[in-house]
């Protein structure tokens, strides 16, 4: 496997080996990666990435369309099938620029847009003053009511929507450990005559493989998602929506906001949604909120506090200051030590600055993919709670890094060959 690279380019095939290397020795709880399947790997590394084809399947600025199309209409129609929509497109290069593009799609300048708080778990595309976006639109709030059960405050996000009159209100997040009311969010929507959207990013193939509602079931008028957390496909973009925003939101990718699609990744995403439609889906889907129930529980018997008291979905969010006394950097720092990835995360209402905030947030969508189940929840969360109690004792740190690899190695990654990081010399 890769021979062209290791003898054109040595550098850039040792660190791929090397990665290779960490991602199998390693336990991978960063709650918004995965690892895809062999199929949507060798996808992605296809001649599909030499081809130019702005425009949509049949209506093409360039020839040289015939297999593109294939490809791109058998995405939209997987995508479709996969989540009862109306309508897809396929392009957006992720998740950032497809809520972009729905936003020029249907907004003015000025708007306003009411979206879940930063630091109760919603995204920075969802509003963060630091991005472009909070420059053009005007951008309102709701929040969690109690933090101890992630319950939203509909009322006074009701009240608010009255107040400031938003355009689009928008659902979703990326911290937040809770299933939605999404008929709640359609009636609040109605009442104020606004755009109701979800960025289901996070919970995709939680939804696709119905373990979680479908807020296309309840109407919303566009769902937005990338296609490589839990739908555990290549790194990319998806808009949903219904039929009479089609035209809007697909001038609104292209030429709108962005340039030519990514054809190797539109090819991968028609793979990995053929995958997420076959019914082994829908057991993996499970399996990922039973080994974050059962992790979470297990956390929280060993003296964690998690926010919101536990888990609806594949997500935790640790407050390590209570649980520990450290902040959620230092608890990362001395995870990375012992070979379990996650990230620090703001918590509720977090007093800390971004880089050293107050928690960590962790997942079990790639565990799960290599095949990790209810077992190897309960020795990671006591890894975890070692560890942090620990974070300056290296000794004890090097010993669980050995526990934690001679794990890891009993399940292989997909798509990397094993035999490639055992003979090589590191
Ligand atoms: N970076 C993604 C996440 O980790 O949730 C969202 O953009």
């Amino acid at each position: 496997m890769f021979d062209a690279l290791k003898n054109q380019d040595p550098e850039i095939y040792n660190a791929l080996i090397n990665e290779e290397k960490r991602q199998v020795t390693g336990m991978e709880l960063i709650a918004s990666e995965n690892y895809v399947s062999p199929a949507v790997l060798e996808a992605l590394g296809t001649v599909f990435t030499n081809k130019y084809s702005e425009g949509y399947p049949g209506k093409r600025y360039y020839g040289g369309q015939e297999y593109t199309d294939v490809v791109e209409t058998l995405a939209i129609e997987r995508a479709k099938q996969l989540f009862g929509a109306e309508h897809a497109n396929v392009q957006p290069h992720s998740g950032a620029p497809a809520n972009i593009a729905v936003y020029s799609a249907l907004l003015e300048p000025g708007d306003t847009v009411m979206g879940m708080d930063l630091s109760h778990g919603g995204h920075l595309t969802h509003g963060h003053p630091v991005t472009y976006m909070a420059h053009i639109y005007n951008f309102v709030r709701y929040k969690m009511k109690d933090i101890e059960t992630g319950e939203i405050d509909f009322d006074e996000m009701l009240a608010v929507a009255k107040r400031e009159k938003p355009k689009l209100i928008l659902a979703g997040f990326s911290a937040y450990p809770r299933e939605l009311d999404y008929a709640k969010f359609r009636a609040i929507a109605d009442e104020v005559g606004a755009y109701c959207m979800m960025d289901m990013a996070h919970i995709a193939g939680l939804i696709a493989g119905k373990q979680l509602k479908n807020p296309v079931d309840f109407g919303f008028d566009v769902v937005t998602s990338t296609t490589h957390k839990t739908l555990r496909g290549p790194r990319g973009g998806l808009i949903l929506c219904k039929k009479e925003l089609a035209q809007k939101i697909d001038k609104a990718v292209f030429p709108g906001f962005q340039g030519g699609p990514h054809m190797n990744n539109t090819t991968a995403k028609a793979v990995a949604f053929a995958e997420a439609l076959k019914p082994e889906f829908q057991e993996y889907a499970a399996q990922v909120i039973r080994n974050a129930k059962v992790l979470s529980e297990t956390l929280m018997e060993l003296g964690c506090k998690l926010i919101t008291n536990g888990t609806d979905n594949h997500m935790m969010l640790m407050d390590t200051i209570t649980s520990f006394g450290c902040s959620g950097q230092q608890v990362e720092t001395a995870l990375d030590e012992v070979g379990i990835t996650l990230n620090k995360n703001m918590i509720a209402n977090d007093t800390r600055p971004p880089m050293d905030p107050s928690g960590i947030r962790l997942g079990t969508p790639a565990i799960t993919t290599r095949g990790m189940k209810e077992e190897e929840m309960k020795k990671i969360a006591a890894w975890m709670v070692d560890t942090a109690h620990h974070v300056d004792d290296h000794d004890r740190l090097r010993q669980l890094k050995k526990e934690v690899t001679a794990l890891c190695t009993r399940f292989p990654v997909p798509g990397i060959d094993s035999n490639v990081i055992h003979t090589e010399n590191f």
